[in-house]
């Protein structure tokens, strides 16, 4: 008993990303609390499919991300700057760095 929650209170306080991952659906994209703990960034690659006419949003196909179990994907990530969306084309291969916060996928990063 005493040494099974020894080892619970370890591995979490040793993993925080692997306590804010858990087995969210990838489709739904819902943070469940835990994943919410901290800013923790992500980094991707993929292409942009399209951009939001107010560009406040981007439609990238992404390759996998397994830091969040997530397979290649069509997805929707906000900006978290309009700026960020200017340089960028449809067609165009990206790397970016995303944060995801409220339920959002926030891209503050981004290049060519
Ligand atoms: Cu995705």
């Amino acid at each position: 008993m005493k040494t099974t929650s020894l080892l619970i209170a370890s591995l979490l306080s040793f993993s925080p990303f692997l306590f804010g991952m858990g087995d969210e659906p990838h489709d739904a994209h819902t943070d469940a609390p835990s994943a919410e703990v901290s800013s923790q960034m992500y980094k991707g690659t993929g292409k942009i499919k399209s951009i939001a006419e107010d560009h406040g949003s981007l439609r990238i196909f992404h390759d996998p991300i397994p830091e969040l179990k997530w397979p290649a994907m069509n997805m929707r990530f906000e900006v978290a700057d309009h700026d960020l969306t200017y340089p960028l084309e449809v067609g165009d291969t990206v790397r970016f760095e995303f944060i995801r916060k409220e339920g959002k996928d926030i891209i503050t990063k981004i290049s060519k």
